[in-house]
């Protein structure tokens, strides 16, 4: 397919002489499936706010400095005029139309590659027309970035739902320099080998020169794969492809750890958590778990596990409370919409089964909260409770981490989260091991001061000594190392 849609495109003629730099035209161009700006409110016409999180930080700072460009779909398909700026760097805006939302977005990219590179934890879905809107649709990112690249440039394009990009762009622009990077897990080959269009998304990415992944594991997956599938050689992080050499390697993203920091330091934050403490009835223990409401986050399985350790006398309602917020997420599709209500129908049979009346065990909250308030849960928050049966990085666990300066917290992880490389000083569990995380989060309760300042202090100094601007920065420095 790829070939198909390759050989339908003309190369871009780049008309402007390389000496001569044309302001309209990128030096830097950011690439991802969404802009850093999304709608105020869907159809109240009321403008644009910023879209929130650290990622959003970082590539707009990298790009104020570089004459830089943002491409992304705005986030409907309504017609509002997009800003041409934001926070001084340039917007583009890619359309895409209901019908190839449902089919590149909704379809190949959250039914088709989501669960496949999750594990499998839910039965991929392979149709032939997503593929075909898939292909339709990268191809036109594809030609807004090969139209909007200065001579020489660079362009880093983002995430799952862009992978045949990179190639369709060497393509159309051979002069200019291209960066992947997969927030998501890269599967083992086992798992990847289903996939019908294997060797064309492989394709895809090796048209980059520069292919970042969150933990090793995932670079070796795929150049391992690259290797077997393409007639690429070479090692886990350089191949050589007809005489191209591509780079690939770990970048483990982070969070903005200053922000965080003062927004857990800011009085108002501080008296928030003091405020929802007594709320929740000053209780001696608080649990907290905090995910987009999606089947590969185990949240059912943890609320099971808190669940028996209730039922068993290890928490006590009249001592222990926990607090889910599971943020609204894909909610059209069948899958989520399952997971959504056998979510709720656990956190009722809990409340159910263990609540006493004015004494509620498991308070859940189905809603999309500001960001100030979630830092007020992290510091209200004894134990975290991280659970994943795979994530790429899990930047929640980070934030946690960087909330708690008075180093009281603890942090009860899955292996299978990216941030578990890093997080040493997490108690550690198999998310599909029931047992093993109520181990775990019976260890995390009964943990001394000093075990639990020791750990958490561990956990802090490994993550301020990286964020999510250096993560920026350590890309694209060796993005411009790779050659050209
Ligand atoms: C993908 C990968 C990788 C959560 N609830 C609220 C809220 N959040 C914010 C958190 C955090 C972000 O959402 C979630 O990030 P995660 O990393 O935990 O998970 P994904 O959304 O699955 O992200 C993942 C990440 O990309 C980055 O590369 O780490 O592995 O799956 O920042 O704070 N934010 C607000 N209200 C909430 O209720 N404002």
């Amino acid at each position: 397919m790829l070939d198909q849609a390759s050989k339908q495109v003309e190369p871009v003629v780049v008309k402007e002489r390389v000496s001569g730099r044309d302001s309209a035209k990128a030096d830097l161009v950011v690439v991802a499936n969404r802009l850093p700006v999304q709608p105020s409110s869907v159809g109240s016409g009321d403008g644009w706010k910023p879209s929130p999180g650290g990622l959003v930080s970082a590539l707009t700072a990298v790009l104020q400095n570089r004459n830089g460009l943002w491409i992304g779909w705005p986030g409907t398909s309504e017609h509002q005029e997009l800003p041409l700026a934001y926070e001084g760097i340039r917007l583009k805006a890619v359309d895409i139309t209901k019908e190839e939302y449902e089919n590149f977005y909704l379809g190949f990219s959250n039914a088709t590659l989501w669960p496949l590179y999750h594990d499998a934890i839910r039965a991929p879905t392979f149709h032939r027309h997503w593929w075909q809107t898939y292909t339709k649709v990268n191809l036109r990112y594809a030609t807004a970035i090969a139209e909007s690249v200065a001579p020489g440039g660079t362009v880093w394009i983002h995430d799952y739902q862009l992978q045949l990009v990179p190639q369709m762009l060497r393509q159309l622009r051979p002069d200019v320099r291209i960066g992947f990077f997969l927030h998501i897990p890269f599967p083992p080959i086992e798992l990847f080998m289903q996939l019908p269009w294997r060797r064309e998304i492989l394709t895809g990415l090796l048209g980059a020169d520069l292919i970042g992944f969150q933990v090793p594991q995932a670079a070796s997956n795929f150049s391992r794969m690259a290797r077997r599938q393409s007639s690429a050689t070479g090692t886990d992080s350089v191949l050589d492809l007809n005489g191209r050499t591509i780079r690939v390697g770990a970048f483990p993203i982070s969070v903005d750890c200053e922000q965080i920091i003062t927004l857990a330091n800011d009085p108002a934050i501080r008296a928030r958590a003091v405020e929802i403490r007594k709320d929740l009835g000053d209780p001696e223990l608080v649990l907290l778990g905090v995910d987009r409401l999606d089947y590969t986050k185990g949240i059912q399985q943890r609320i099971k596990a808190v669940s028996e350790l209730f039922e068993d006398g290890s928490l006590s309602t009249d001592k222990h409370v926990m607090v889910q917020v599971a943020v609204p997420s894909r909610e059209t599709d069948a899958h989520y919409e399952r997971e959504r209500h056998n979510l709720e129908q656990a956190v009722s049979e809990m409340n159910g089964e263990y609540g006493q009346v004015g004494k509620t065990v498991i308070h859940y909250l189905h809603q999309n909260l500001p960001f100030d308030e979630l830092v007020a849960l992290y510091l209200v928050a004894d134990i975290m409770i991280v659970t994943p049966f795979r994530d790429g990085m899990n930047l929640v666990a980070k934030e946690y981490v960087m909330t708690r300066r008075d180093l009281t917290g603890r942090l009860v992880l899955s292996e299978f989260a990216g941030a578990a490389a890093e997080l040493r000083g997490a108690f550690m569990v198999n998310p599909h091991d029931l047992e093993g995380i109520k181990d775990a989060i019976r260890l995390a309760a009964n943990a001394g001061p000093k075990e639990a300042r020791d750990r958490m202090s561990r956990m802090r100094r490994k993550t301020y000594r990286r964020d999510v601007y250096d993560w920026a920065e350590s890309f694209l420095a060796a993005l411009q190392q790779t050659g050209m």
